[in-house]
């Protein structure tokens, strides 16, 4: 093979618009950013902390001679940069790029968790778990006990979040293959004695769920038929940040996000915690929510193709487009000049300009191409853009940023299948703390028929009624007809709140009883 030698794949960070940079990437866990691991195949393998001061033993072994085994973000970047100049590699010569071995897992504790690791050391409460009780209380409660707020249905869980009680860590394995998944999980939970020092949870298969990327033409597609994964927030220091776009009608969002939204800080609270803050040993780690979502692929079919004329659409797509905020190929229904593309982005370009824009000047659902104000991704980014309208207060949209790390499972939907057949997604998405996240995004965008203004509905595809008879959503310009949501087209099926933390606290602090930090 001749040697040809390339410049460098990734261009050098671009300066930021002016957040604060995000420092150590060597102290924060590779998953925890908008690229994550890179992967066709998935799985969370679930855990039970039987034997604590045993465990702490085994990690810190663990992590300190086989640092690769739980990688940080400069290791997972590297391994990134390795993928694509193959793919540039095999690009020049016209080839298959050559497919890596390719696995890196990621760990994480719920309050529970962090509980049984702090029962194993000498000192009393060292870790200083009564202060996170003020920083972080939907943490500390758990997904569970939040259910209520969340308007979470408690039946049909799956049997892993039938005891919430005994869910203590979660491994996140993730890779090119389900072998070389299946062998990494392997070797650390060899690592951290399975059977002995850690149990499965009790209640599904070898306590795990799986998932796995959508092959042939529905690769980076999730199960309704969108893109996923195209707009994430962006940080100084980890991420190519794209310049404001000078070409751009409407002022730019270019996704820039201030590193203490997403990775836990002393003060990463936008309420009051009457003085607390979080230990010191919590820094450079981040908060990870995971939720099992079933997707009901047949209602929503139904739902677009028997409804578009009726609520004045176009085609089936453009009723979904409606409803999600995109088309199926990604791009926004906000801007015009894709209004009718269901090609994936294909250049650079294209793909940035994916998320060159606010809805600022956009009506709400009045143009065929205007975004719905409950469109899923104008639910759950408003782009600063609802400002004059009457929740213009809500600090929310400033703070609320998740980077969104979940992966599909189940099957292709087929018309005619067995009964039972299940798909959806297993989401996950990382914050720098619950409150402000994930809880801000579901409860008071998604779940609340008047965010971003009374009348706009609930967040079709994942938005979540006290009853369910009442979730409806608004996708055209008189306001009077709201489109029934009947049944719901996302339903959950448990999941659980975590904690995921640095490298140093994994091999220090969490492992090793020292002095307390704080
Ligand atoms: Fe959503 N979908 O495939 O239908 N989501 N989401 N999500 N979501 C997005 O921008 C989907 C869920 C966000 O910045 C797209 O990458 C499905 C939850 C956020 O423009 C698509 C499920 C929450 C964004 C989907 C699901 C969010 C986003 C557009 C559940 C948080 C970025 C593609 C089964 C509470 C918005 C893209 C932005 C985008 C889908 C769940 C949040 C296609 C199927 C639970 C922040």
């Amino acid at each position: 093979m001749s040697t040809v030698l390339l410049p460098p794949l990734i261009p050098p960070t671009t300066p930021s618009t002016g957040a604060p940079r995000l420092e150590k990437l060597e102290d924060i866990q590779g998953d925890v950013w908008s690229k994550g691991f890179p992967k066709s195949y998935e799985t969370y393998y679930l855990f039970q902390i039987k034997r604590p001061a045993e465990f702490a033993g085994c990690l810190n072994k663990m992590i300190t001679n086989k640092p690769h085994l739980i990688p940080n973000l400069n290791m997972v970047k590297d391994k990134r940069d390795e993928i694509n100049y193959e793919r540039q590699l095999a690009k020049e010569h016209q080839d298959k790029p050559k497919r890596l071995p390719i696995a890196n897992a990621l760990i994480a504790f719920t309050y529970k968790g962090l509980e049984a690791i702090q029962s194993g050391r000498q000192s009393h409460d060292d870790l200083w778990l009564d202060d996170i009780k003020a920083t972080d209380p939907a943490f500390c409660r758990g997904m569970r006990s939040d259910g209520p707020a969340l308007n979470d249905p408690t039946t049909k869980l799956n049997p892993l979040f039938s005891d919430p009680n005994v869910i203590h860590g979660l491994l996140k394995v993730a890779g090119s293959s389900k072998e070389t998944v299946e062998e990494r999980l392997k070797e650390i939970q060899l690592d951290l004695q399975r059977g002995t020092v850690i149990t499965d949870v009790p209640g599904g298969f070898e306590g795990r769920l799986d998932g796995a990327t959508r092959g042939g033409k529905n690769r980076g597609k999730e199960h309704f038929g969108f893109q996923d994964g195209i707009s994430q927030p962006l940080m100084n220091g980890l991420d190519d940040i794209p310049p404001p776009d000078p070409g751009a009608a409407l002022a730019t969002s270019t996704m820039e996000t201030d590193p203490k939204f997403l990775i836990t800080t002393k003060d990463t609270r936008s309420q009051d915690t009457n003085g607390v803050t979080r230990p010191d040993w919590m820094y450079q780690g981040s908060f990870l929510v995971f939720r099992k979502l079933v997707q009901n692929v047949k209602a929503y079919n139904d739902l677009v193709q028997n409804n578009f004329k009726k609520y004045g659409c176009q085609t089936a797509d453009h009723m979904g487009a409606k409803l999600m905020g995109r088309w199926p190929s990604g791009a926004p229904i906000a801007l015009p000049a894709y209004h009718t593309s269901d090609a994936p982005p294909t250049d650079r370009c294209k793909v940035k300009k994916m998320n060159s824009f606010l809805y600022e000047k956009v009506d709400d659902s009045s143009a065929p191409h205007g975004c719905p104000l409950a469109a899923h991704i104008r639910k759950t980014n408003p782009r600063r853009a609802d400002e004059k309208d009457s929740n213009s207060g809500d600090p929310g949209l400033l703070f609320t940023k998740i980077i969104r790390g979940g992966i599909p499972y189940g099957p292709d939907y087929t018309p005619g299948e067995p009964a039972g057949t299940e798909r959806g997604l297993l989401f996950a998405c990382y914050q720098g703390n619950i409150e402000d996240g994930f809880r801000h995004m579901q409860m008071i965008w998604c779940n609340n028929d008047s965010f971003p203004k009374g009348g706009s509905g609930f967040d079709p595809i994942v938005g979540q009624a006290k009853r369910p008879e009442d979730l409806k959503t608004l996708i055209t310009a008189d306001g009077t007809e709201q489109v029934p949501i009947n049944p719901p087209l996302v339903t959950f099926r448990g999941g659980e709140y975590f904690f995921v933390p640095s490298i140093p606290a994994l091999k220090g602090a969490l492992t090793v009883n020292s002095a307390p930090l704080h």
